[in-house]
């Protein structure tokens, strides 16, 4: 398989780290334009894209960016095939993996409904190869009174006596604007409040006409990053929308979505910590200061170290959670392992999305001031990669939802069981010490979580982020020991048990007896 995608790998790292940089570079001023009115005072509400952006839609069809993971070429490698190419693409093409993360969750959304008239209609078009075929879908949930809790969603749904819904409501925060057709939240009219009394619709954005269908922009949003991505806060006045799955349950429904996203969002973070050390490295060969290169600085060394043991560490916890989608996928996942898949989709978004913050914010830092400058192109990237961590689910409502994740216990167990198997091929005496750490950390955190759960909910909850964390590090880990032993055997390189043992020192276990009284005199008083 290697051999068969590697080409394709090449080619586009090549365009990522050539043509496609410099054409990002060039448009770096280019944003997203709203135009409410045409000349004659119709509302026309025309969002006209970067240069860029538009190139990238283009070349994302053409290299099956989303049809990969639908065609199954490779089987459940599919997927790794599909993250391996949207990991080179994503840093250069300022976060056109937006609408591809929706696009793709969408697709699995929509694969998974049952609903096959919906399948039939919109699949072929999110899966296409051809450009002028290809749409993309936008996610539509966040509204007035909030992103993360979603249960007070006040858009209503009304069924007419054609028997079609149409949606009302105020959509605070779309994706991009421009797609094709979106996945939204709505709450059927007479459904009870809260989460359960929400749907999952489908609607295309544009009528047969080619105009907004009821849709009115009301601006696009202006955001500390991802400013090439029309985000827009939008009205729906009646447009039209289909039932995915249902008339209730539409978070439930729209999970499978999420975790896509949310992967999306963990490759995304790894390839732009990549960007960033791939540039801090390239200058410190070239800059030159106290009497020689900052590559020959032992202290700037030791921090460009450190960066890359969090990269390296993140990129294989990353493509673990992507190798398990594709077996997932493919009907090769034993119901311990689904658990395990569950509850390492949040944990590995949050703790990528963590380190990516950390390490970009260090490589505009190995270029002092001129990290600082706008026309270096460097101070997007630390707009771009705060995205992370408040995209598709924060930090804490992430840490929530792995504690739901572990369920009845299965999760973890597939965790040990996952850890111990990491172990078996492991045999030199240094990684298999740091596959031991990574035991001993997540074995504690699970006591913590034990002990914590003794004394009440509340505990458990303010200790959320600090176990979500101990466990994405110690998994993260023991795949970077399980390579080191594989790097020594095959590569003859000790370079992977070197970032392997760097991040150990980092520090796995962030669980503690914080007290509740303490953290909340220490936060509000
Ligand atoms: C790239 C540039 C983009 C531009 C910038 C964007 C900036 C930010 C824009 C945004 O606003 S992004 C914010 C997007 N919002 C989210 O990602 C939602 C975050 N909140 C959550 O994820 C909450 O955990 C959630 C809304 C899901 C909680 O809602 P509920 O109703 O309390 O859910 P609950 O009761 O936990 O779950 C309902 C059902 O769904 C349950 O199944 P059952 O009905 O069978 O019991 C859950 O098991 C299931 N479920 C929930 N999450 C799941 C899931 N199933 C599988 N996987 C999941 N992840």
């Amino acid at each position: 398989m290697l051999r068969e995608i590697e080409p394709q790998l090449t080619e586009m790292g090549g365009l990522a780290g050539g043509p496609l940089y410099g054409f990002q570079l060039d448009d770096r001023l280019n944003l997203p334009v709203h135009t409410p009115f045409d000349a004659w005072g119709t509302r026309i509400d025309r969002v006209d894209l970067s240069p860029l952006w538009r190139a990238a839609e283009q070349l994302a069809a053409r290299e099956g960016l989303i049809a990969i993971a639908y065609e199954r070429a490779n089987g459940a490698w599919s997927r790794v095939h599909q993250f391996a190419l949207a990991y080179l693409f994503t840093a250069s093409t300022d976060v056109y993996n937006c609408p591809l993360a929706m696009t793709d969750g969408a697709a699995r959304a929509l694969s998974v409904s049952g609903n096959k008239p919906l399948m039939l209609r919109a699949l072929p078009r999110l899966t296409a190869r051809d450009p002028a075929l290809f749409w993309t879908s936008g996610q539509w949930m966040t509204e007035n009174t909030g992103g993360s809790d979603v249960g007070p969603t006040e858009t209503v749904a009304r069924q007419g006596s054609d028997g079609r819904w149409r949606l009302y409501g105020r959509k605070w925060f779309t994706s991009a604007v421009t797609s094709q057709m979106a996945l939204t939240l709505a709450r059927p009219e007479g459904n009870p409040e809260g989460a359960k009394g929400l749907a999952l619709f489908y609607l295309e954005t544009r009528g047969e006409d080619g105009r907004l269908d009821h849709i009115i922009v009301h601006r696009l949003k202006d955001k500390l990053g991802t400013r090439k991505v029309p985000t827009a806060e939008v009205t729906l006045d009646g447009t039209l929308a289909i039932p995915v799955q249902g008339l209730r349950d539409g978070v439930r429904h729209v999970a499978p979505m999420l975790n896509i996203t949310r992967t999306w969002n963990s490759i995304s973070a790894v390839g732009y910590m990549r960007r960033g050390l791939a540039l801090a490295r390239d200058y410190a060969r070239k800059r030159t200061a106290f009497g020689g290169p900052l590559a020959e600085k032992a202290l700037h060394l030791d921090t460009l170290a450190g960066m890359q043991a969090e990269f390296e560490a993140a990129l294989h916890l990353a493509f673990y959670l992507v190798e398990l989608i594709g077996r997932d996928e493919t009907g090769e996942l034993a119901p311990d392992d689904k658990d395990l898949l569950r509850l390492l989709t949040p944990i590995v978004k949050l703790t990528t999305a963590k380190q990516s913050v950390a390490v970009v914010s260090e490589a505009l830092e190995c270029f002092g001031g001129a990290g600082y400058v706008e026309d270096t192109g460097l101070p997007a990237l630390l707009r771009d990669s705060q995205v992370f961590p408040i995209w598709e689910g924060t930090t804490n409502v992430l840490a929530l939802d792995a504690l739901r994740a572990l369920g009845s216990g299965g999760a973890l167990e597939g965790l040990h069981k996952l850890l111990r198997e990491l172990a078996q091929p492991v045999s030199e005496t240094r990684p298999l010490a740091l596959v031991r750490q990574a035991q001993d950390a997540c074995s504690s955190a699970v006591r913590w979580l034990d002990a914590a759960a003794a004394r009440g909910h509340e505990l458990v909850e303010a200790g959320a982020r600090r176990f979500a964390l101990t466990l994405g590090r110690s998994l993260a880990l023991a795949l970077l020991a399980r390579h080191s032993q594989w790097a020594l055997d095959v590569e003859h390189d000790e370079r992977p048990l070197a970032a392997a043992l760097r991040f150990s020192r980092h520090g796995l276990d962030l669980t503690s007896a914080e007290d509740l009284a303490s953290s909340r005199a220490l936060a509000l008083d």
